[in-house]
């Protein structure tokens, strides 16, 4: 069993100590304000009223704090007891974020590794749960990851200390949008007197399983850059046929907000001369020149 710091007890920091308490580790814990260690000390996990006896006698520390400028505020005042540490940042941040974060760390001769987590606190530790890790300490996870494991399956997933990171906020950025469509999809239906829990378990949830199916389609055409091939629905009929959902959401008093700005790719690629692309098309609409 190792030893280990856990640097911010917000909902996640905390949810990623009581995994690793589970685990049977030896976890000491640390946060800015005091008083949100009381339920992981009732647990067992260590308390540690300094920053400095945290990482004290810690070759592993956890940082999970709110943003980039929180890790620089947490770990600055103890830049100089950290040389030779193992430091895995669970904090989100940009991809830029985590590579300056990591010469930082770099210069002070500190293992570090940048992490994003795929998961909602409640799921930390269970097997739905995992983490991606990218850095230049490989060796770090390689040691570590039995303990990593703990918080959620645990994948590396390359030198670039901005790539986990990279990989996070795109994936973050399609569940977001995912739940945006959901919200207001049940706003639309909710119109006219249709619950929102029978909806989304019986129809709206087995619809998104099936049309996820889609995606390696998508990919596949992106990849290629062909976007042309197997066809299953043109980007003409899809203008038309989404069109027609703003229109019934304007009808029923919905705002099409989060709805426009597709509508608006679909056409500008249409407009551009490919009417006859998949929907992966609208790819060459988001790429930005430099
Ligand atoms: N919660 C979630 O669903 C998501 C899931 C995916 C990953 N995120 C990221 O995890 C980071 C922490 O999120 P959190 O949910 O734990 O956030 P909070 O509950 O708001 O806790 C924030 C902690 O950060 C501490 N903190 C903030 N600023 C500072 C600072 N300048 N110096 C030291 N600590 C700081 C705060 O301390 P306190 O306010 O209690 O004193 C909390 O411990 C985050 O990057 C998510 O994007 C979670």
């Amino acid at each position: 069993m190792s030893s280990v710091a856990v640097l911010g007890l917000g909902t996640m920091g905390q949810a990623l100590a009581c995994a690793l308490l589970r685990a049977g580790h030896n976890v000491t814990v640390w946060n800015r304000t005091a008083g949100k260690d009381r339920a992981l000390v009732a647990k067992g996990a260590i308390r540690a009223t300094s920053i400095h006896d945290a990482i004290r006698e810690n070759p592993i520390i956890i940082v999970c704090v709110l943003d980039y400028s929180a890790v620089h505020a947490v770990l600055e005042p103890v830049e100089h007891e950290l040389s030779r540490r193992a430091i895995f940042n669970l904090t989100t941040s940009t991809p830029d974020e985590a590579r300056s974060m990591s010469a930082w760390a770099e210069a002070r001769d500190i293992n570090y590794i940048d992490a994003g987590i795929m998961a909602m606190p409640p799921q930390v530790g269970t097997n739905m749960a995992f983490i991606l890790y990218s850095g230049a300490a490989e060796d770090a996870f390689k040691e570590n990851r039995p303990l990593l494991e703990a918080m959620g399956k645990a994948h590396y997933v390359g030198a670039d200390p901005g790539l986990a990171s990279l990989l996070d906020l795109a994936m973050n950025g399609t569940a977001l949008g995912m739940l945006g469509g959901a919200v207001h999809a049940i706003t639309m239906v909710s119109t006219k007197g249709v619950k929102a829990a029978d909806f989304t378990r019986s129809l709206l949830v087995p619809y998104l399983n099936l049309i996820a199916e889609f995606i390696p389609h998508l990919a596949k055409q992106i990849d290629s850059g062909d976007y042309t091939k197997d066809v299953a629905s043109k980007l003409s009929q899809m203008s038309i046929g989404f069109a027609t959902i703003r229109k019934a959401s304007r009808d029923a008093n919905v705002s099409t907000e989060l709805l426009d700005p597709l509508q608006t790719l679909i056409d500008r690629r249409i407009a551009s001369g490919f009417p006859n692309d998949e929907l992966s098309g609208i790819h060459e609409e988001l790429k930005l020149s430099d």
